[in-house]
């Protein structure tokens, strides 16, 4: 036992004989946190987070106990940085810095290269001129201003179509073909030269034909970068997990990892959620289901070595965006796809995240 361990360890013991012995009752001891539980591990676990959160005085502390990285959830979108060409508003994700700095938290980028969330002039701008600086130009500016502040940063999102059939159609594609990846990691490398770069995408967890397609493309195109010294660092598995259907598939996703981590990549996992709009209205049903499938998820992901990282999509429940306004209306369904509810209650996937963590062997 480390001497610190010890030493509150017998801290712990003196205290519990002391108000045993004199009929005190015991204080309940904070449970440890995800942060903590994850660092045990040598993981981190973090969430995403969007500035309005931080106005919020009853999700901020448990935000600050419980995560070691924020992960901006609109903040970093092209959209939001640059919404006029060349003027960039940095505001909101320097907040996020800041908040991340004060909160003793590291920050990932997400993302910088995306079919989706650009600026309506984007498109246009790069049909009109395949001006390869639309790509490289934002990539130094966002990079370059956060420069050693990230811990890692998503340089591609989604570039896989959502059948698994190769690369997914977007400006990106349209202007620059399939080289767009290769020139955007190595803009990045440039731009900072010790954050770890990712490619992250959805798809690769579940067990379908499309899930088994997915996997076959990612590893291609991870093969194609690595084949030509493109330097990529790690692969963002979101884990946008669905509780009551297309489950994922621990077999497949096991080999699936073992290929990543045989490639010398680190894996990461980015996004996770689990989606329980196809389940019961039943909240307590609903939740075991959530936390079951999280379970399932984490037992494989975690016992593969390369995993450094579990982010949540946001921690709380009270932050999805809204169900369907008709099903609001006619049902009062609300998603509860994260590990706290809407009023900042551990829920059974808190647990099954616990858990998971306490059973990783440590790599
Ligand atoms: O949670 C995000 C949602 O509020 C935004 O409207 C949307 C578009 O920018 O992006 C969502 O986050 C997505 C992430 O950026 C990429 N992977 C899928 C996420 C959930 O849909």
């Amino acid at each position: 036992m480390k001497r610190r361990t010890f030493l509150a360890a017998s801290a712990g013991a003196v205290t519990s004989a002391l108000t045993g012995a004199l009929g005190l009752p015991a204080r309940a001891q904070p449970d440890r946190s995800l942060r903590d539980l994850a660092e045990a591990r040598g993981l981190v676990f973090g969430a995403a987070a969007a500035t309005y959160m931080l106005d919020q005085p009853d999700f901020v502390p448990v935000l600050r106990r419980q995560v070691r990285q924020l992960v901006p959830e609109y903040e970093m979108k092209r959209q939001f940085l640059e919404p006029r060409r060349g003027r960039y508003d940095f505001a909101a994700l320097d907040r996020l810095f800041a908040f991340a700095a004060a909160s003793r938290m590291s920050m990932r980028g997400h993302p910088l290269v995306w079919y989706a969330s650009n600026p309506d002039w984007l498109e246009p701008a790069l049909t009109a001129r395949r001006d390869e600086t639309l790509l490289t130009g934002h990539i130094q500016a966002v990079l370059g201003r956060y420069r050693g502040r990230m811990a890692s940063v998503d340089v591609v999102n989604e570039a896989i179509a959502p059948d698994g059939r190769g690369l997914r159609p977007s400006p990106w594609l349209s202007a620059f073909g399939p080289g767009y990846l290769d020139t955007a990691f190595h803009a990045a490398r440039a731009a900072d030269p010790a954050v770890k770069l990712v490619y992250n995408d959805w798809g690769c967890e579940q067990g379908g034909p499309e899930n088994d397609r997915f996997r076959a493309t990612t590893l291609k195109l991870l093969d194609g970068l690595l084949a030509r010294r493109v330097p990529v660092d790690a692969l963002g598995l979101q884990g946008h997990l669905n509780a009551f259907q297309n489950r994922v598939d621990q077999r497949k996703l096991r080999l699936f990892l073992d290929e990543v981590r045989a490639r010398g990549l680190a894996i990461l996992i980015t996004e996770l959620d689990v989606y329980d709009g196809d389940g019961p209205a039943d909240i307590a049903a609903r939740d075991r289901a959530v936390a079951d499938e999280t379970r399932r998820f984490l037992d494989v992901a975690l016992d593969n070595p390369a995993t450094r990282a579990v982010l949540t999509w946001c921690l709380s429940d009270r932050h999805i965006d809204p169900p369907e306004e008709w099903r609001l209306k006619l049902t009062g369904f609300r998603h509860r796809k994260l590990p706290y509810d809407a009023q900042m209650r551990k829920k059974p996937m808190w647990d099954a995240i616990a858990q998971a963590f306490a059973g990783r062997r440590v790599p």
